[in-house]
């Protein structure tokens, strides 16, 4: 089991497709995951996954939202 939360931010996040495409390609990657998504923020907390950071990482940058390290 990876760490509990995971956050990351979404620079390119800014609607509800964005969020739909971001949860669809969590999910594929790990269906266990619970996705909190504060849009206005661009942010994603990934809970409870047993992915790692960099596998959840490539996996958003694969949907199109390459996450910043800022
Ligand atoms: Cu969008």
């Amino acid at each position: 089991m990876g760490s509990d939360v995971q956050n990351f931010h979404l620079p390119d996040m800014s609607c509800g497709h964005c969020v739909a495409a971001i949860t669809e390609a969590i999910h594929e990657l790990d269906a266990a995951a619970r996705l909190n998504f504060d849009r206005e923020g661009r942010h994603l907390q990934v809970e409870g996954s047993s992915k790692s950071r960099t596998e959840l990482a490539a996996a958003l940058t694969e949907a199109g939202y390459p996450p910043s390290h800022a």
